[in-house]
């Protein structure tokens, strides 16, 4: 998979370098190429910004400059796909992760100041490619490069060969459970008088299971109630229904819903 990232900041990706990634890149997994888009500047300025039209506070980036370094790193004629990390875009999910590692190519903009000219996105969709742009969370950065680290991580670690085990990934948070993951142990078995759960000592992998089972519904139920109400409850077994029972969670209409949630009734006059 090729990866391109655009950016006035192109140290800020040297994080890119490191750990799984990094491995990555080494083994010719992923070919991740990082570009200064001053290079793409003509004034003996690099100038990249300008005023806002409408006035207001900070400067915007300049549509021409990203012109000229999107020519040069999309691919020719269309067809490619442009990630714009912006607070105002869709909340990327593992489902945008696992949808970024089947692509060819992928190329980043990481914006500054008060974001990128819109009409380099327009103009982008109009040369015919793909458009994406992706907010990493509700709360507001300084640029995108952040941003363009997250989502490369997250599906860069989904590419064959990253991730050693790539079992390890079925059971993951936001995984195709959609469940929160369960607590996890190792040694000591016993530290500062907090003790491992004696289940995971026993060597019952049936019991094991169950219980990781058990704390992920739990954790999910307690931090992510809107992942509980997600949930199919065809996929669910009865003991992991019987769980959520206790949790305060029962089927109405073929989905799980909070049991004190007032079933829809006639309505009062
Ligand atoms: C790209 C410029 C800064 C944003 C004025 C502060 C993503 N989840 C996220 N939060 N913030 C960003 C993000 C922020 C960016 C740029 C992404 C380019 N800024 C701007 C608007 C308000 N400054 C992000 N993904």
């Amino acid at each position: 998979m090729r990866v391109d990232v655009v950016s006035i900041f192109p140290d800020y990706l040297t994080a890119l370098d490191l750990s799984l990634v990094g491995k990555a890149r080494r083994a010719g997994l992923l070919d991740l190429r990082v570009h200064d888009l001053r290079d793409w500047t003509t004034d003996r300025h690099r100038t990249v910004d300008d005023t806002p039209f409408g006035g207001g506070a900070g400067m915007v980036m300049r549509p021409d400059v990203w012109g000229h370094a999107l020519d040069d790193v999309l691919p020719e004629g269309g067809g490619g796909h442009l990630v714009v990390p912006t607070p105002s875009g869709d909340v990327f999910t593992q489902r945008h992760a696992e949808a970024l590692a089947l692509e060819e190519h992928v190329v980043f903009a990481c914006g500054r100041y008060e974001g990128i000219d819109a009409r380099v996105a327009e103009r982008t969709r109009a040369a015919g490619h793909r458009v994406s742009e992706l907010s990493i969370g509700d709360y507001v950065l300084n640029g995108g490069e952040v941003a363009a680290l997250v989502m490369i991580e997250a599906f860069g670690r989904l590419l064959p060969g990253v991730v050693g085990n790539p079992h390890s990934l079925v059971e993951e948070s936001h995984g195709a459970a959609g469940l929160l993951e369960y607590p996890v142990y190792t040694k000591p078995p016993a530290w500062e008088g907090f003790e491992v759960p004696e289940v995971l000592l026993s060597g019952h992998h049936g019991r094991v299971e169950r219980w990781r089972r058990d704390r992920a519904l739990e954790r999910t139920a307690a931090r992510r109630p809107d992942m509980v109400a997600a949930l199919d409850p065809q996929a669910l077994d009865k003991v992991d229904l019987a769980v959520l029972g206790e949790l305060g969670w029962s089927v109405r209409d073929g989905r799980l819903r909070p049991s004190a949630e007032a079933a829809p009734g006639p309505v009062a006059e």
